[in-house]
């Protein structure tokens, strides 16, 4: 049986950042995040060259592929079409999202990153499949614009007018990660907490665990 690969179905969504990995690449990131755990991973890369983009996308679709899990690939609408991922996942200052859900084949996932009810709103209209909301935390190591942290107070208001799968992001641990569960959030993405650990396997499966034995929204 294919593992369900749907938004609705995530727990743990790790996405992969050569700033925080120590030297280690996207590939041995996503590797490792996927066997302790790791329901999805984003391919993030803010630095490479378009071909050099291509070639590693590509790489980290076999991996996915073979592991079963959804490859998501962040701004670039043409790699992720180019390689086959399963979704692509844009920002406020990206290519719209209505434009992306346009161009996407049908049964592609989308996923828009939000701050404000308002954003969520419209994402939802333009046809996202999941909403990334955030920085629940503290998060400029990873994300040098990323506005304030709001708390996972932040979360309800959205929760309260769409209905999308939401998955939190932003300065998310071990140590607060349920609280941001309990606001509502479907899901928790990872960066420093997971790639930037001495061993990224433990750490993922760490926090698959704790998120499997708190109650969320879904379970
Ligand atoms: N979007 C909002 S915060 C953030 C992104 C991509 C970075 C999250 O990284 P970390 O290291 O898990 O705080
Ligand atoms: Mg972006």
């Amino acid at each position: 049986m294919s593992a369900d690969i749907r938004p609705e179905a995530w727990r743990l969504y790790v996405v992969t950042d050569e700033k925080v990995s120590r030297g280690r690449s996207h590939l041995e990131v996503a590797e490792k995040a996927i066997r302790g755990g790791a329901d999805v991973i984003q391919y993030r890369d803010k630095s490479s060259p378009s071909g050099e983009l291509y070639r590693i996308a590509l790489a980290m679709r076999k991996l996915t592929r073979d592991a079963g899990i959804p490859l998501i690939i962040n701004d670039r609408l043409d790699i992720a079409l180019a390689v086959g991922a399963d979704g692509l996942h844009v920002g406020q200052d990206d290519m719209p999202a209505s434009v992306s859900r346009r161009l996407l084949p049908p049964g592609m996932i989308l996923g828009v990153s939000t701050e404000l009810p308002e954003e969520a709103l419209r994402a939802e209209k333009d046809g996202a499949d999941y909403i990334g909301v955030g920085p629940i935390f503290e998060a400029r190591g990873t994300k040098a614009d990323a506005g304030s942290p709001k708390g996972p107070g932040m979360i309800a208001p959205i929760r309260a007018v769409c209905r999308l799968p939401i998955v939190a992001i932003g300065g998310i641990k071990s140590g607060n990660a349920r609280s941001v569960l309990e606001a509502g959030a479907d899901a928790v993405a990872v960066i420093s907490d997971i790639v930037g650990a001495d061993d990224i396997e433990q750490a993922a499966r760490g926090m698959k665990e704790l998120l499997k034995t708190t109650g969320g929204r879904r379970s």
